[in-house]
């Protein structure tokens, strides 16, 4: 039997091997919902950084410049980081370049995968459907905050084990704790994620539907996969 592992934080990385895996990159609030959104509207491509400055340097190129610092979009960037931004007309078509506190972040440590997809709740039978059919052994990597655990991207995870679990057998005991943790929370996510520290942050930078969009599931059948550093659709 394949099997299935979660990385519960990007500074658990050295513990994992990423080579021959299919790695699937997990930032719930709110980097993986944004480029599962954009991919949807129809961009061309997202290029993740995890430098500020290598991200801004890609508006000579034509790209548009997006992301987040803290939650905030930064200084001089067309985009910032909420789902709503992406799904413009403007941007079909377009090129992105993309940076984030956590989530691109999590997205270069995953460099060295067989194949890394983007995955959110907005996409995740896409993901899951996706992952019935390789044979790789599948690494969930979870952005976190800053290093630290997050509840939200390890309830994405034990949705994943939960949907898998026929077929991928947990390499060790994160799969079983996040699925344990999406089982208690799964019938109203929203109300469980209400004290998670980012749910807080976020509110105090009076970013609150944003959360509710991005705890919705299946909104879009896309799977954004990462190739020669260019995240477009599967
Ligand atoms: O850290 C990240 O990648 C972001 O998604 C965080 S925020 O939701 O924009 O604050």
């Amino acid at each position: 039997m394949k099997s299935i592992d979660v990385c519960l934080t990007p500074d658990l990385m050295p513990l994992y091997k990423v080579q021959d895996r299919t790695i699937v990159v997990v930032d719930i609030l709110r980097a993986t919902s944004c480029m599962t959104t954009a991919i949807a509207f129809g961009v061309h491509s997202i290029t993740p950084f995890a430098k500020l400055e290598d991200c801004l340097a890609m508006k000579a190129m034509d790209y548009f410049t997006a992301g987040e610092r803290d939650g905030k979009k930064v200084d001089g960037f067309d985009l910032g980081n909420s789902p709503f931004e992406y799904m413009h007309e403007s941007l079909r078509g377009g090129k992105i370049a993309f940076t984030t506190t956590n989530g691109t972040q999590a997205i270069a440590r995953s460099v060295g995968a067989d194949e890394i997809i983007i995955g959110s709740f907005l996409n995740l039978s896409a993901v899951s459907n996706h992952l019935r059919q390789i044979q790789n052994n599948i690494l969930i990597v979870c952005a976190g905050w800053k290093g630290k655990f997050n509840l939200e991207d390890t309830l994405f995870a034990g949705a994943l084990v939960e949907m898998m679990k026929d077929q991928f057998e947990p390499e060790c005991d994160a799969p079983l704790a996040a699925l344990q943790l999406y089982q208690c929370a799964k019938t109203d996510m929203h109300a469980f994620l209400q004290n998670s520290s980012h749910v807080k942050r976020l509110a105090r930078l009076n970013v609150v539907e944003d959360v509710k969009f991005c705890l919705t599931l299946d909104k879009y059948d896309v799977v954004p996969v990462m190739r020669e550093g260019e995240i477009k659709k599967l």
